[in-house]
C-alpha cells in the first residue's frame, strides 16, 4: 500500500488510529468533515463531506487503499443517517472504484447484527439483524462492499467493530471490546493480505465473553492480543452503577436494540 485515506479521522477511533497508523504507513491522507483541533504540521489532511460526491472525488484521488470510518457513528435521525452514511458510503465505494483505489477497508458496527440475543453466538455468514437505523446503514456498508468487490474486483473488508477503547467500558463490553492495537492487525489484513477479496470480520480482541466467531479473520492471521477479562472488575464497578435496561440487556447491541423497542406491546 503506497497512499492510504482514512475517513472520519477527527472522531474518537480516527483519533486513536492518527497515533498508531503513521508507524506502519507513512503515507497518510486524514479526512472529515471537520478539521481535527489537534493536527500536526506534518499530517496531510483534507476535510470532505461525504454526501458531496465532488468532495468524496478529491479526497480518493491518487489513493491506494482507504480506511473509511466516516460518518455518523451513532443512532440518529433518519436524514442524518441517509446523507452521512448511506450515501456517504456510496459516493465513497463509487469514487474509490472510479479513482482506480485497489482496497477499501469498511468500519462496519456490531449494530449490524445487534438484534441477535446474547445467548446466541454468531458467526460472519448470518443473516444481519440490525438494531437502529445506524446498524441498517451498517449493513447497506456490508452490501454494497460485497457488490463492488463482486462486480468490480475492489478488495473490501468489512470489520463489524464491537467498542474500541483503552479498556472495557461495562458489562457489555467484555464481551465486544476491542484494543485499538487488534484493529490496527485487522486493518493491516484488509489492506495487505494477499487473499483478500471480500470478508466480513468480528472486530473484537480475545475476549472471554464474546457473543462473536472470528474464526474468518483468525484464518487470516489474526491474533487479538487484548484480553478484556483482564478488566473485568473495573468494568463490572461500571455496570453496577447503571440502570437496568430490560430489553438492551438482552441483545447484543445493548441500548440500541432496547431504544423505540415497541415489539412486544400488545
Ligand atoms: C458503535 O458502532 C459506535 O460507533 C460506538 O460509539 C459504540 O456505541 C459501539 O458501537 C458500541 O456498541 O459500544
Amino acid at each position: 500500500m503506497k497512499k492510504i485515506l482514512v475517513t472520519g479521522s477527527a472522531g474518537d477511533v480516527g483519533s486513536r488510529l492518527r497515533k498508531l497508523l503513521p508507524a506502519i504507513y507513512p503515507d497518510i491522507r486524514w479526512s472529515d468533515i471537520k478539521t481535527p483541533t489537534d493536527l500536526n504540521a506534518g499530517e496531510e489532511f483534507v476535510a470532505a463531506d461525504l454526501s458531496k460526491m465532488d468532495q468524496v472525488e478529491k479526497v480518493v484521488d491518487g489513493i491506494d487503499g482507504v480506511v473509511h470510518l466516516g460518518g455518523f457513528s451513532v443512532e440518529g435521525p433518519w436524514d442524518t443517517i441517509l446523507q452521512s452514511n448511506i450515501v456517504g458510503t456510496y459516493n465513497m465505494f463509487e469514487a474509490a472504484y472510479r479513482a482506480g483505489v485497489s482496497r477499501v477497508v469498511f468500519a462496519s458496527s456490531n449494530h449490524a447484527v445487534g438484534m441477535y440475543p446474547r445467548s446466541q453466538r454468531i458467526g460472519v455468514n448470518v443473516t444481519v439483524r440490525p438494531d437502529s437505523r445506524y446498524g441498517v446503514s451498517k449493513a447497506f456498508g456490508e452490501a454494497i462492499g460485497a457488490m463492488y468487490a463482486d462486480k468490480h474486483g475492489l478488495r473490501v473488508t468489512c470489520l463489524r467493530i464491537g467498542n474500541v477503547g483503552d479498556a472495557p467500558l461495562d458489562q457489555r463490553r467484555l464481551a465486544i471490546w476491542l484494543k485499538p492495537e487488534d484493529l490496527v492487525q485487522l486493518i493491516r489484513i484488509g489492506l495487505e493480505h494477499r487473499d483478500i477479496k471480500f470478508e466480513v470480520f468480528y472486530g473484537a480482541s480475545n475476549n472471554i465473553d464474546g457473543w462473536w466467531d472470528n474464526s474468518n479473520a483468525q484464518r487470516y492471521g489474526y491474533h487479538p492480543i487484548g484480553k478484556a477479562d483482564d478488566y473485568r472488575d473495573q468494568a463490572m464497578a461500571a455496570q453496577a452503577k447503571l440502570g437496568s435496561d430490560p430489553v438492551g440487556d438482552k441483545f447484543q447491541g445493548g441500548t440500541f436494540s432496547g431504544a423505540e423497542y415497541d415489539a412486544e406491546k400488545s
